[in-house]
């Protein structure tokens, strides 16, 4: 975990934290290990079957071909170099291997208490991919450290509004809104406005997934943006992305073209527990590059983790942190 002196202490990987990420990643570890305990349990096993079932595996995972290519590869260099005598041993050389491509994206968001007031963190992301949900459990991390307020920025339908009011209600933090159909670059200014009053550490936006058509949901996002530097070009920014981990090589791609169009700073990756293909996580690793700051495993307001590489690849070999 990350401390600086300016920001207070980042969330942690408690115990429970811990379970849901794990039971989180059932699937992807079901798909990805059954049977290779048999095939790594028997005598003089041949470590090429191993290596072509892994690879195999890592591709049906979404791993993609690059990142399967680099721990495929890099596995069987450490193999033939160190000459692991126990299944357990092979399972740490393959955990190095993952770590150290998930080690690009590894990087918490920090807080930063600037003195320009509020931390402002606007959530993006294309329709139903967990961004209101995702923020009910922000909120519920941040806000014993931050006094924190959330703006309903999704005005294109009412039942947006109705959501994010509830994630405020059972926080216990203000929500700022306005009816359905309103401006929801208004709506952010309004927040600014009431959070800079309020002496706001942070807020946090949520914004549409869906409008009329895409160019329409860019446009808006932009403006949303702009309207933020309007308010005070010196604010501190984090444009959060979004994305839903079964969606798996179309999750890459909409980070690929929400970055382009309108410049990302981190990613929440979600809906891990629902998925097997939760190996898209190192194609992000290795084709994007941009931070993976949280991710998601479940419905509920605990079911978020920190991302950190060595947790995450631990939980997905079930072998201890
Ligand atoms: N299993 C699981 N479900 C999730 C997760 N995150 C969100 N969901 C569910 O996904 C559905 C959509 O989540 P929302 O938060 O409403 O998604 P959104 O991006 O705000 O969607 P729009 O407002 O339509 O753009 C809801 O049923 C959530 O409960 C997760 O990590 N795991
Ligand atoms: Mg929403």
């Amino acid at each position: 975990m990350l401390f600086n002196n300016n920001t207070k202490a980042q969330p942690q990987t408690t115990s429970s934290v811990w379970q849901s990420l794990k039971s989180g990643l059932n699937k992807t570890r079901d798909l990805l290990f059954t049977d290779i305990g048999e095939i790594l349990s028997q005598e003089n096993y041949d470590s090429d079957t191993l290596l072509d079932e892994l690879e195999n595996r890592l591709l049906i995972a979404d791993v993609g071909v690059d990142a399967t290519v680099k721990i495929i590869s890099g596995l069987k260099s450490e193999i033939k170099r160190q000459k692991p005598a126990s299944s357990d041993e092979i399972m740490i050389l393959l955990k190095n291997q993952m770590v150290s491509i998930l080690k690009n994206i590894e990087s918490p968001l920090i807080i930063s208490n600037d003195k320009h007031k509020p931390f402002t963190i606007l959530v993006v992301g294309v329709n139903g991919a967990g961004k209101t949900t995702t923020i009910g459990k922000l909120t519920h991390l941040y806000k014993n450290d931050y006094k924190t307020m959330i703006a309903a920025g999704d005005t294109f339908r009412a039942a947006a509004i109705e959501q994010l009011a509830a994630w405020g209600e059972r926080n216990t933090v203000p929500v700022i809104s306005k009816p359905q159909g309103s401006d929801s670059a208004a709506v952010v200014y309004d927040a600014l406005q009431n959070a800079s009053q309020d002496k706001m550490d942070l807020l946090i936006a949520d914004t549409a997934g869906r409008l009329q058509n895409k160019s329409n949901l860019i446009d808006e996002l932009k403006k949303i943006r702009k309207t933020i530097s309007k308010f005070n070009p010196e604010l501190p920014v984090v444009t959060l992305l979004v994305i839903d981990a079964a969606t798996g090589q179309n999750a890459l791609n909409q980070a690929v073209q929400f970055n382009s169009e309108i410049g990302i700073d981190g990613l929440v990756l979600t809906k891990l527990d629902g998925t097997a293909k939760g190996g898209i996580i190192f194609a992000i690793a290795e084709k994007l590059g941009i931070p993976l700051h949280y991710i998601g495993t479940g419905e509920s307001i605990d079911d978020i983790s920190v991302f950190n590489a060595n947790d995450f690849v631990s939980a997905l070999l079930s072998i201890n942190k």
